[in-house]
């Protein structure tokens, strides 16, 4: 059986980080997280990163740089890549999520972000330097 990959962006503006806090399911809602979600058959990472920030945020990006390698969610064994991401159409709203927020590098532990995505905030900060 393969690992189910999950896909997330690290939408970086100005020298801040977009996160979004998830409205589902209960035992998530509420954290924090990078914008994303699976990869749907057929997809490649990175497509399924682009057509999910535009189903969630309403937004089109250009992806940058991968951040780190599989980074592993406590779901079923599926593990979590992201790539940084900028904005190149719209503006981010939350379609999906509860709320979002722009974080400045000393605003990252702000939020309570989702036990998966916590070990990536510190590896996005060498990106927010621009
Ligand atoms: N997940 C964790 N961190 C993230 C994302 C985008 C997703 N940054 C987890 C939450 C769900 C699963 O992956 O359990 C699938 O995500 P989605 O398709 O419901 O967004
Ligand atoms: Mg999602």
């Amino acid at each position: 059986m393969s690992v189910s990959v999950v896909v997330g962006a690290a939408i970086i503006s100005g020298g801040r980080l977009l996160a979004a806090q998830r409205a589902e399911p209960a035992e998530l809602a509420g954290g924090w997280e990078f914008p994303g979600g699976k990869v749907d058959p057929g997809e490649t990472d990175e497509q399924a990163l682009v057509r999910e920030c535009e189903e969630e945020l309403g937004v089109r990006v250009v992806l940058g740089d991968r951040v780190g390698g599989d980074w592993p969610l406590v779901l079923g064994g599926a593990v979590l890549r992201v790539w940084t991401a900028t904005v190149v159409e719209g503006e981010p709203q939350a379609l999906e999520h509860l709320a979002l927020r722009w974080l400045a590098a000393d605003e990252l532990y702000d939020v309570e972000w989702l036990p998966g995505d916590l070990p990536v905030v510190e590896a996005i900060l060498p990106h927010l330097a621009s």
